[in-house]
């Protein structure tokens, strides 16, 4: 019961990502998560050069 409990759960953050990603009008992720709640933007159209270094964000998340 407790590994098939635990992968049922859906982070909330996933949800977040996906509706992000599909606001994008090219179709391409232009948000990664680098680990550690840190997120890292590509500035390009099209992927641009996948560093996703362009912008780097720490995102403090606290669920109120
Ligand atoms: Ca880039
Ligand atoms: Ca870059």
């Amino acid at each position: 019961m407790h590994s098939h409990a635990r992968a049922l759960q859906t982070p909330p953050i996933s949800t977040f990502l996906c509706t992000w990603s599909g606001a994008n009008t090219d179709k391409v992720d232009h948000i990664r998560l680098l680990g550690n709640n840190t997120f890292g933007f590509e500035d390009l159209a099209n992927g641009g050069d996948k560093d996703y270094n362009d912008i780097i964000v720490k995102a403090n998340l606290t669920l109120v």
